[in-house]
């Protein structure tokens, strides 16, 4: 029996099925990842750039990377991958991307636990609103309530995830008796930790889709494009 067949008997016979994504999943869709190839922008890493520190030394340079990244998103279409989940709303999915595609391709209820690019919070007096201009017209871009500066509403290196999110995201994995890791390289925490934690308090089977295998310890690994292996192993509910 195929590793593919094996799988897909676990997820038919599971009553709770989580899937974590990472950008590996929107690779298809033309985004770059963080860690591979073509990942860096301009000389810098995501751990420069996506951190309060680097905002507060330079909001303009911070804002230029994202303004980039909106206008790659801002063109990007869902992929396979994203449909093929998009078509199990009985699957509980929690991503780490911020691109909003998911959402895109129909998913409800997404777990965002690292934020949404489309979301611009205001640092003084925290106003919040969905903004896809792409570019903005002014970077750093400034809060019309009190002319504070605006950041996106993403989870930076340092700061704690959305608490809500996370608990609901936490309790999903502790629950599941089937996780999925699709499309990440499972080093940023806590998100990458979710996988050990379906295991240990549900003894949940995990399962990887990558290229390469991840640190996420799965009992199964499935090596291949997300948006080829996804189609297979979702199809038929
Ligand atoms: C926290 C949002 C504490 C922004 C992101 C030292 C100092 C400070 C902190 C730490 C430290 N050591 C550890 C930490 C904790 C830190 C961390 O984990 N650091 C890592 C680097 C070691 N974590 C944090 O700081 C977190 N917060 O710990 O808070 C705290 C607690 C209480 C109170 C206060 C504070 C916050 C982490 C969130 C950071 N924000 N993004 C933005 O996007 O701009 S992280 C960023 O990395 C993205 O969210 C991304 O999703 C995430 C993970 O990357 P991946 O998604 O996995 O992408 P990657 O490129 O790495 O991998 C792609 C994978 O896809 C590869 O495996 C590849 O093979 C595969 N692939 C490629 N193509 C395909 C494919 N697979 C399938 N199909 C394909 N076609
Ligand atoms: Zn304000």
């Amino acid at each position: 029996m195929s590793t593919l067949e094996l799988v897909r008997g676990w997820l038919r016979d599971a009553h709770r099925i989580v899937a974590l994504t990472g950008a590996g999943i929107s690779a298809e869709s033309g985004i770059p990842t963080f860690r591979g190839a073509g990942g860096l922008w301009r000389e810098f890493r995501a751990e420069d750039l996506a951190t309060p520190h680097a905002f507060a030394r330079d909001p303009k340079l911070v804002w230029e990377w994202y303004d980039w990244r909106r206008g790659l998103v801002a063109a990007a279409r869902p992929n396979a991958a994203h449909a093929a989940l998009a078509a199990r709303p009985d699957i509980t999915l929690v991503t780490q991307n911020v691109d909003g595609l998911h959402t895109l391709a129909g998913s409800r209820g997404v777990l965002e636990v690292h934020g949404d690019l489309w979301t611009l919070r205001c640092v003084g007096c925290g106003a919040e609103r969905s903004d896809r201009t792409v570019p903005l017209p002014e970077l750093p871009p400034r809060c019309s309530v009190c002319g504070d500066l605006l950041r996106p509403g993403v989870v930076w290196f340092g700061e704690s995830l959305p608490e809500r999110t996370w608990s609901l995201a936490s309790a999903a994995a502790e629950a599941a008796d089937v996780f999925l890791v699709i499309g990440t390289s499972s080093l940023v925490h806590p998100a990458a930790g979710l996988a050990a934690r379906a295991k240990a308090a549900a003894n949940a089977k995990v399962v990887e889709v990558n290229l390469e295998r991840s640190g996420a310890g799965a009992d199964a690994f499935l090596e291949g494009r997300a948006g080829e292996v996804l189609p297979a192993l979702l199809a038929g509910g």
